[in-house]
This record gives C-alpha cells, structure tokens and sequence, in this order.
C-alpha cells in the first residue's frame, strides 16, 4: 500500500440523495438493466497516461502535479503501477488501459524499451491477479518521442517505421499476455503539417500495410480481441489521415480490411471533427465497425482537445443510446480519456473526476436504456419510415429510373410533405433526464 490516497474511502453507491463527494449517486454497478448490470453494460476503464504519467503541462507551462512517482526508474515504474492499481479499487473500475511509454521507464534503445515493459507487464499480470482489475486495451505510444516527429507508419525514414512494427508486436504481446481485451491504434502522428513535403500516396500505402501486419499478428497469435483504429482529425498534426469514421471506414476498405478492424470512438475527437459524439456511434453502427468508446469530452468554446472528464448527462444519453441501438459492447467499454485540469493538484481530484464521469455516463446510460425500453422514439423513426415497408416503397429500391418515371405518371404521385416533429422527440427525451 502507498500512502498516496490515504483518508479516501473505496467509493459506494448511495442513491441520488447522498450529500457524500465520496460516493455514486447514479453507478449502481450491480443494478441490473435490460438483463445485464451496469457493471456490465458500462465496462468502465481508467486510463494510465492522463492520471498517472501527465505532468500537467500546457502550451506556456510544464508540470504542475508533483507525483512522487515521476521519474525514469523501474521502481518508480512499479510505485506508480501500485498507485494505479490503488486507484482502480477504490473506484472498482473494473479495466484500464495503457501505453507502453506510460507504464515503462523510456530506454535508451529498442531493446531496453522491450526489457523494461516486460518487467512492468510481470508486475502488472501479479497486480491483476491480486485485485481482479483487467485490460480493456493496451496500444503503442508512437507520438511522443521525438524519432516519431514524421509519423510512425507514415513516416518518410524506413528506419522509424521497422521500429514502430517492432514497437507495436512488443505492445500486442504484452496485451496478449495481459488478458487485454482489444488492441487499439491511435496513429497520432500518422498525418502531415504540409503537403509540399508529403508524399500521401506513399503514406497511405504504409499506413495499410501496417494495419494488414497488425492484423496478421493478431491472427498469428490467435489473439481473440478486436483491433480498433481511434479516429481523431487534427491534433497532433494539422490533418490526420484517421479523420473520422467515415474515413476510416474509406481507409479500411481500400486495403480489404473492413471485417478485421472496427473504430474506438472518442467524443472530444468527434467534437473536433465537426460532428456530434452519436453522430460517429451511430454511423460506426450502420458501417459495423462499431468497437469501443473513449469517453471524454472538450470544451465546445476551447477548439482543442481537452480531455475533460464528462459531466454533461443529456450528451450522455444520446450517446448511450446509440451504442444499445449498436447492440452494446462486447469487447469495447467506456475509457476515460480523460485529465484533470492542470490546477486540480490533489489525489482526491483524481478520484473525484472518476466518480462524476462514473456517475455522468450511469445517469445518462439509465436514461438511455429506458427511452429505448419505452421505444417511443422508435416508433416515430419507424412511422416516419413505413413507407419503405409497403409493397410498393420495396419496389422502388428494386426498380429502375424509367420504370419508376412510367409508375409516378401512371399514378400522379405528387408527395405532401410530413412534419419531421423534432421539437416533440426532444421534449420526449428531456422526460428521461
Ligand atoms: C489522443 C488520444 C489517445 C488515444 C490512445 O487524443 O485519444 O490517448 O486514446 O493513444
Ligand atoms: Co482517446
């Protein structure tokens, strides 16, 4: 035990009237809903990087938290991972996830990178052993350091991307040998500052051999999980060729890759994309590549990738709704990819932030489960629909433009138009908040 969140009580349902900071008011993980409990529904997961390796740092200043962790040694490595694991019970987070630079101390050369994330995968395997947390995903930090300033599988030097192959087939392992659930690719570098230094053709190409490897390995190791490509559209690079899902979907279809890979979703990369979150849920749905969710949000006054713990239940709603439209999860869960902000020092912050994310996204997930119980927005999406259920709306989809041309003479058909009624289905939806 580290004294690091000494005083904080392991955090306990008490129902929406408690005055308790330390408690949920809406996470009820064994409450059961739609046949699984929240527990179940939600799969939360903490991430490693924002609570444990930021420093704090922003644009016009470095750190601000003072962790007694910090530092490139294996046994701070190890402090922090007891920290971490300190973290996911008092929360009873039940995944996590991790890059490999955040675990590990940052060697001098390849093989002192693989030596010390085998060592910290060792701790974490009795870790998770002992306390029952599990891998929702582990993925490969090729943005940081400076050799990935070009781009990992993009990058025009070879010799960065022979490293980052062999970074990601140590990362793969390591998730393998960790029980991870999926395996995630956030190509942080993988885009351009300029065009007039970019050669995109040749980008692409290596961007889709890389994911054609990722995938083989996965094969080759019968690995079980699902690889999830993190669409984001700018931020580090100016434009990232993972736009969104529309276009990873593009990308996975032009190298074949369409049923092998599926999209972890962020909803401050949405933001940043000029869509909604339920906007990117629902189109990965209709696409099938619906995977997982990365759940944190950004400030709409702000144009950058904050990373905020979520607080706001109606956004929350709308996209819990749309991931049980998608079925749910099966491998994918709820991460928080989320920070504090830079002036919220203290270790009760950290658990603080959980506890209103946890609380946010259950108050939000119950008001989704019961307007689809209800189904009355399904019915008015079908009503508005039903002409596509006729004989003849069939039809049309079967026909042909001089067929269809002959039919609306024959007929006359001349459309009225019908209310789209959404001032009515949005008051529906304030009545589950
Ligand atoms: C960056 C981001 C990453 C990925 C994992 O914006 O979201 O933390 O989730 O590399
Ligand atoms: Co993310």
């Amino acid at each position: 035990m580290t004294d690091f969140f000494k005083g904080i009580p392991d955090i306990k349902f008490e129902g929406p009237d408690s005055n308790n900071d330390f408690a949920f008011r809406h996470y009820n993980p064994d409450e059961v809903i739609m046949g699984k409990t929240m527990k179940d529904h939600l799969r939360f997961g903490a991430a490693y990087w924002h609570s444990f390796a930021w420093p704090g740092g922003d644009p016009f200043g470095g750190q601000t938290f003072d962790r007694p962790w910090f530092g490139n040694t294996l046994e701070l490595a190890k402090m922090k991972a007891d920290v971490a694991f300190e973290m996911f019970q008092i929360l009873d987070v039940p995944y996590f996830c991790f890059h490999d630079a955040d675990v590990r101390p940052e060697g001098a050369n390849f093989a002192e990178n693989t030596r010390n994330l085998d060592a910290v995968v060792d701790y974490f395997a009795q870790k998770m052993d002992d306390t029952g947390v599990k891998l929702l995903w582990g993925t490969a930090n090729l943005f940081s350091h400076r050799r990935f300033m070009a781009g990992a599988a993009t990058n025009p030097d070879p010799d960065v991307f022979a490293f980052s192959a062999a970074t990601i087939k140590t990362c793969m392992d390591a998730t393998i040998k960790l029980g991870g659930e999926n395996y995630v690719l956030w190509g942080g570098r993988e885009g351009y500052e300029t065009l007039l230094n970019t050669d995109m053709g040749r980008e692409r190409q290596q961007a889709g051999r890389m994911l054609q490897m990722v995938v083989d390995y996965k094969h080759k190791m019968g690995f079980k999980g699902a690889i999830l490509i993190e669409p984001k559209p700018q931020e580090p690079t100016k434009h990232q060729y993972d736009y969104d899902v529309a276009t990873v979907y593009g990308f996975l279809k032009d190298f074949g890759l369409e049923g092998e890979v599926q999209v972890n979703i962020e909803q401050g990369h949405a933001i940043l994309a000029g869509h909604s979150f339920e906007h990117e849920l629902a189109l990965a749905r209709e696409l099938g590549i619906f995977g997982s969710i990365d759940m944190n949000r950004n400030d709409y006054q702000s144009g950058w990738d904050t990373d905020q713990f979520p607080n706001n239940v109606p956004e929350m709603a709308l996209a819990y709704y749309e991931v049980l439209r998608a079925g749910g999860f099966t491998t994918g869960g709820t991460n928080f990819d989320a920070k504090l902000r830079r002036q919220s020092l203290d270790a009760e912050d950290l658990i603080l932030a959980h506890v209103g994310g946890m609380d946010a996204c259950a108050a939000g997930f119950k008001a989704a489960a019961a307007m689809l119980e209800a189904g009355t927005l399904e019915v008015a999406r079908d009503d508005r629909y039903s002409g596509w259920d006729t004989a003849e709306g069939a039809a049309l989809l079967s026909g042909d433009l001089s067929s269809i041309h002959d039919r609306v003479v024959a007929e006359d058909i001349n459309p009225e138009p019908r209310s789209g009624r959404q001032e009515r289905l949005e008051n529906l939806v304030n009545r589950y908040l």
